[in-house]
């Protein structure tokens, strides 16, 4: 037989990260030693993304379908932490190699897992029980995702759900007390990591021990009225503490004890302590106070500036090294306030960093610090090597596979999600304001106060005087500026179909007027070619006129990660046949259309239990009901604000329609 040899490295690896799985894929070697006998081997690292030092994985990592002696060019790793750098030499081994211990031939990818939240508490165990308390110990998650930081403790008296205390404990045991006797309380927990907090644990019943019988007739009153008084005192502490920390615009923190939290809630309505909020720094007298109580200054020496990469408002933005105390110097873009600015302009420039510095996120951009003891005053942050997503999706335009879009689209939704339960309302959201890394890890950038609009070309004034970057903004902001939430998720959606066209401009060249316009008369924007019929949907659902009835980014996160673990469901791309390419479509919201009847409406919304009240009252044709006001309602019994919202809603889009003569009623 000839002599043969090893086989050299496998070529071409790619990585697909999927929250804590990663996906493998190479090419065979080049050269496979004359021998046909080639398999794989993959070596897993976990590195310190400061000290740079790596370590072997561990045990922990599951390899699908096997760590070695692999056939196929692919391979899949599961339960990897979040968050967390690892590095994988694929390494290509044939019948000789063991000849050759020394050259091992590999290819290495690097890879950043992305956080996934940890996985529901499941077993819960009681402890002691008296009249007025229970405690409770439960076990850490199976799959925690991460060191868990604290864990969240909801409980509620039985069928008493509006009314809930939750506690907040860094131990796997608590105490609930103040509790009424002989009752049965709800107990759910859930864990929180840097990710944010997994799902709540299913419902776990215990109940309080019966007073004694003699005793009970007295004695019932005094827990309620403990129960009350101490709603009380912590409802007044807590308006007490609102109008002592003014400055700090809704947040301060009443800490029971180092290790725990507890905050009450009614009907969902007070936001009471522990619950972190974004400050808006322009409470602050000194601005200089906010930046230095959310922003770390940096000393000039320790920053490397090695080129420009882009011009901001304030200045230019550049690349660079930062090498901190005791760590390993790594890169970072760096923001500069040019020469001659004026107090204004250096508090705004300043104001960003203040706000990022608020935020801890995997899919927000992190603020490494700012410099302002000398000049140029610098806000440093980390390097995002693909820079802005809109460029970077222009330049590889159908380079993706959906679930590496989805993927980015994960990203964006999870950091708005984190910045709506901050309280912080974005305004700018599109993806030339979404920062991508080498890992395809996208992260919300950009923000500001007044400035964000300022900054950005898109930005358009109206007649209101506002500036606002029209394609982006939901109608309502549009046209009486409420920015909320809601209007960042109509921004998403436009951000989804940016990412799906790979960077495309929502409507083209129309101009802002006619979109306004356009948008108004209830027309969308069409698919994107080859969407998945799913991801359209939900940028229809974020488009919705009513802003109540868009989804919550939580609930857009939870969709996406769905799509994502069941890729079939991606497979029913929007019929092209029905893709109106460079068209407008007619947004006709569920529900609505040509009715033949008032009963049809009121069935199609499902109202259709008010079918005889409104033919009773004269409401008998489609016409008739195109009258009806929110008193007319009232008067005629639909007393819920649910179902006066569902019928209103459903004609204001008739109307719109109608207007436009395009559905005829
Ligand atoms: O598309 P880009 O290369 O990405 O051009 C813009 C430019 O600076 C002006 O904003 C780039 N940029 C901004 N922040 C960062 C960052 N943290 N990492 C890398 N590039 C950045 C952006």
């Amino acid at each position: 037989m000839a002599c043969t040899r090893p086989p050299s490295a496998p070529r071409s690896a790619i990585s697909n990260v999927n929250e804590t799985s990663v996906f493998l894929e190479w090419i065979p070697p080049a050269d496979t030693g004359g021998r046909k006998d080639v398999s794989y081997y993959i070596a897993c690292k976990k590195c310190n993304s400061h000290s740079g030092l790596c370590e072997a994985c561990g045990g922990h990592v599951r390899y699908l379908p096997q760590q070695t002696g692999l056939k196929n060019t692919s391979v899949m790793m599961v339960d990897l932490l979040a968050h967390t750098n690892y590095t994988f030499e694929i390494e290509a081994v044939n019948g000789v190699s063991d000849q050759n211990p020394g050259a091992r031939q590999f290819v290495s990818v690097n890879v950043t897992t992305n956080q996934a939240a940890p996985s529901p508490v499941s077993s819960v165990k009681k402890g002691k029980i008296t009249k007025n308390s229970i405690s409770l110990s439960w076990q850490e998650p199976d799959r925690p995702n991460g060191i868990i930081l604290e864990y969240e403790i909801k409980y509620f008296e039985k069928d008493q759900e509006t009314s809930y205390t939750i506690i907040k404990s860094k131990e796997t045991t608590i105490t609930a007390d103040g509790l009424k006797p002989g009752s049965a309380y709800v107990f759910q927990i859930r864990a929180r990591t840097a990710a944010g907090y997994g799902g709540f644990s299913r419902r776990f019943e215990f109940e309080t021990s019966p007073v004694s019988v003699a005793a009970s007739r007295d004695q019932s009153q005094i827990p309620i009225i403990v129960v009350s008084v101490t709603v009380g005192v912590i409802l007044l502490a807590v308006v007490i503490g609102f109008l002592l920390s003014g400055r700090r615009c809704g947040y301060s923190k009443a800490k029971q004890d180092p290790e725990e939290e507890k905050m009450h809630f009614h009907n969902g309505h007070i936001k009471l302590p522990g619950v972190r909020t974004y400050i808006d720094p322009h409470t602050y007298e000194d601005p200089n106070q906010a930046v230095h109580e959310f922003a770390k200054e940096i000393e000039a020496s320790c920053i490397t500036i090695e080129r420009v990469i882009g011009a901001g408002e304030f200045g230019e933005v550049c690349s660079g090294r930062l090498k901190l105390q005791g760590k390993r110097e790594f890169p970072v873009a760096i923001k500069t306030l040019k020469v001659g600015y004026t107090e204004k302009q250096r508090r705004d420039f300043l104001g960003e960093a203040s706000i990022m510095g608020q935020f801890d996120h995997p899919n927000i951009i992190h603020l490494e610090g700012v410099v302002t003891k000398s000049k140029p005053v610098m806000i440093v942050t980390e390097y995002m090597e693909n820079g802005s997503l809109d460029t970077f999706l222009k330049k590889n335009d159908g380079q993706f596979t959906v679930i590496q879009l989805v993927g980015m689209l994960r990203g964006i939704a999870s950091g708005m999600k984190y910045l709506s339960d901050m309280g912080y309302v974005h305004r700018d959201l599109a993806a030339r304001n979404i920062l991508i890394n080498s890992n395809l890890v996208c992260k919300v950038s950009d923000f500001g106060l007044s400035r964000v609009l300022e900054d950005d070309p898109e930005a358009a004034y109206t007649t209101r005087g506002g500036k606002i970057p029209i394609r982006w903004t939901a109608p309502e902001a549009i046209a009486f500026r409420k920015f909320t939430s809601a209007s960042d998720v109509w921004s998403y959606g436009i951000v989804m179909w940016e990412v799906m066209s790979y960077g495309e401009r929502p409507y083209w060249e129309m101009t802002n007027q006619d979109v306004i316009k356009a948008v108004e008369e209830g027309y969308r924007l069409p698919s994107p070619m080859d969407c998945p019929a799913a991801l359209y949907q939900l940028m229809l659902d974020c488009w919705q006129k009513d802003r109540n009835s868009r989804p919550k980014f939580d609930e857009i996160v939870s969709m996406l990660d769905k799509l994502i673990r069941n890729p079939s469901s991606l497979k029913t791309l929007v019929n092209a046949s029905s893709r109106v390419s460079n068209l407008l479509v007619e947004h006709s919201p569920v529900g609505s259309g040509a009715y033949r009847s008032v009963g049809e409406w009121l069935e199609a919304i499902k109202m259709g239990r008010y079918t005889e009240i409104f033919m009773e009252n004269g409401y008998s044709s489609m016409d008739a009901v195109a009258q009806v006001t929110l008193e007319d309602l009232r008067r005629l019994g639909v007393t819920l604000v649910g179902h006066q919202k569902k019928i209103m809603n459903s004609l204001q889009e008739m109307k719109v329609q109608l207007v436009n003569g395009m559905v005829p009623l």
